[in-house]
């Protein structure tokens, strides 16, 4: 760091402002992911990413399937060459366990859901919340799928629904977000809520938005600039501070790290509960509704 950088550095909080064990908080989150299962047997827990082409939304994937795995994953290859494609065919990921054809209970799907001619439309992923859309269905940034159509599912099962919903936002990016764009996500965040799927929020690339944060992870809640992008996501969208969480993918490395793992099984871990919860709702309310 230039002689320059030092004199108009950041304070450093004394105490960082939200507390984690970067060892033994990553083992047990590791455990807990892999330990995870449905109180329902069968039943599959849906994570459905959504935001901006070039949020990490793909390389978030990859990183989960790579601090599960040990090693550096690439399965939802993450672009890094055109801004202009994105991700428009629908489709799940499903994440390996070591024993081959074995899979954990919680998959992935991927949207990049904003704007006209830009992007999934708002109404697409609506239907794709609610578990209408099949599996590989490609996505017209012009017209809504149609309900004749051989990729829509007419009557969704528990598994095909989104269990929790979550917004992938790269930190550096955060400052030119439009309010065409913030109308478009409270758009999809209030068809979530009136689903009551439960919402959380991924700041991501904290590593390129702070240059004390490239150069040690474990300062992520030590400078106030990560805490400052947070709660403006949360003042224009409306999560919680407690939803949002700061990850770094792995995007450049080729072994995985345990301050990087720690910060997204964080992550993932709290993605997971809301999620689980959110199902155990369901059924309670489906089983109380048969005896109504
Ligand atoms: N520095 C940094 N780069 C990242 C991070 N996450 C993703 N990237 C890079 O950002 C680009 C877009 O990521 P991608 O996962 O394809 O975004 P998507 O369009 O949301 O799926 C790729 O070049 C990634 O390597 C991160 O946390 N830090
Ligand atoms: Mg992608």
């Amino acid at each position: 760091m230039g002689a320059e950088n030092s004199k108009s550095q950041p304070p450093i909080l004394s105490q960082p402002w939200r507390e984690i064990n970067w060892h033994r908080d990553k083992q047990t989150d590791l455990q807990f992911v892999k330990n995870y299962k449905p109180q329902v047997k069968g039943q599959q827990l849906r994570i459905l990413l959504h935001g901006p082409v070039g949020a990490g939304k793909s390389s978030f994937i990859n990183s989960v399937q790579s601090v599960l795995q040990g090693r550096m994953y690439i399965q939802a290859l993450a672009d890094n060459i055109s801004h202009d494609s994105f991700t428009k065919k629908y489709t799940t990921y499903k994440i390996q366990k070591e024993s081959p054809n074995t899979f954990y209970p919680f998959v992935f799907n991927n949207i990049m859901g904003l704007g006209p001619n830009k992007g999934v439309l708002v109404d697409d992923v609506k239907l794709a919340l609610k578990g209408h859309i099949k599996d590989g269905y490609l996505f017209n940034p012009v017209s809504q799928i149609s309900e004749d159509h051989a990729f829509y599912k007419t009557f969704p099962e528990l598994n095909d629904k989104v269990h929790v919903l979550v917004l992938v936002i790269c930190a550096d990016t955060l400052p030119l977000l439009t309010d065409k764009f913030v109308k478009e996500l409270l758009e999809i965040r209030k068809a979530a809520s009136d689903l009551g799927i439960p919402q959380v929020a991924l700041l991501t690339k904290i590593d390129q938005a702070c240059p004390e944060v490239k150069e040690d992870l474990k300062n992520v809640y030590k400078y106030e600039y990560i805490k400052k992008q947070m709660e403006k996501l949360s003042a224009e969208v409306g999560i919680p501070m407690n939803c949002i969480f700061p990850v770094k993918n792995y995007h450049e490395e080729i072994h995985v790290d345990n301050d990087t793992d720690a910060l997204l099984l964080s992550s993932l871990r709290s993605i997971i509960t809301c999620g689980d919860d959110y199902i155990n709702f369901t059924k309670q309310q489906t089983s109380s509704d048969r005896y109504a």
